[in-house]
């Protein structure tokens, strides 16, 4: 029988993508509503590979199972890297995508094109009880828009337009996301991973 392997995140825009990106892997993968209610991990790092890690190591330490969990986030370079790690929480406590949204907007309203460069970052971190984590890291380059563009995907997505393209993550599909997104990265490097432990 497959192995369990539980998807670490609360959030289910993501955990919808890393189910997507981990289909045909020969493991039974679950997700945190398949187990009983605890305590959120406390995301205490300072960067996204810590954080990473720390989710993981706790739920599979909590469940005792396998565990893959990713911390991810917004990099603009007009801010100083903001939101970066706190990208969940930009915009406060009780923080939505909307009110995350409606915060970046206001925070880049007088920065022109040229200078609203960005990049989504993601580390996956994949974890056996009681074993070191292992983590993969994926990028994407990009830029803000001046508006929100698209009723697709969740976070930010409405919001960046990634390199070489004239639509934001916001208007493609899952599908077309995945081939160039941060979590296709990293998840990509990961499934390789995985297959080499067979
Ligand atoms: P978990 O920790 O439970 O996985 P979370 O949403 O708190 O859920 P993070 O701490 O990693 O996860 O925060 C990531 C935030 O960065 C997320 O809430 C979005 O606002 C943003 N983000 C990350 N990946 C994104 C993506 O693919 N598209 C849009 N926004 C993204």
């Amino acid at each position: 029988m497959a192995e369990t392997l539980l998807i670490g995140s609360g959030n289910r825009g993501k955990a919808a993508e890393l189910a997507e990106l981990l289909v045909g892997l020969p493991w039974d993968v679950k997700g945190l509503g398949d187990f009983p209610e605890v305590p959120e991990p406390i995301e205490d790092g300072e960067t996204f590979e810590a954080n990473a890690a720390k989710k993981a190591v706790y739920f599979a330490s909590q469940f005792g199972v396998a565990c893959l969990a990713d911390d991810s986030g917004l990099v603009v370079d007009a801010l100083g890297g903001a939101p970066g790690v706190y990208s969940a929480r930009y915009s406060g406590a009780g923080a939505t995508d909307l009110t995350n949204n409606a915060k970046l907007l206001d925070a880049l309203r007088d920065t022109p094109e040229s200078e609203r460069s960005a990049r989504f970052v993601c580390c996956a971190a994949f974890v056996v009880p009681g074993q070191e984590p292992h983590l993969e890291v994926g990028t994407v380059e990009g830029c803000i828009a001046f508006e929100t563009l698209g009723p697709r995907g969740f976070g930010y997505d409405p919001l960046f337009i990634p390199e070489g393209h004239d639509r934001s993550f916001g208007q493609m599909d899952s599908t077309e996301k995945l081939a160039l997104s941060h979590r296709g990265h990293a998840l990509r490097k990961m499934r390789t991973y995985l297959e080499s432990l067979q």
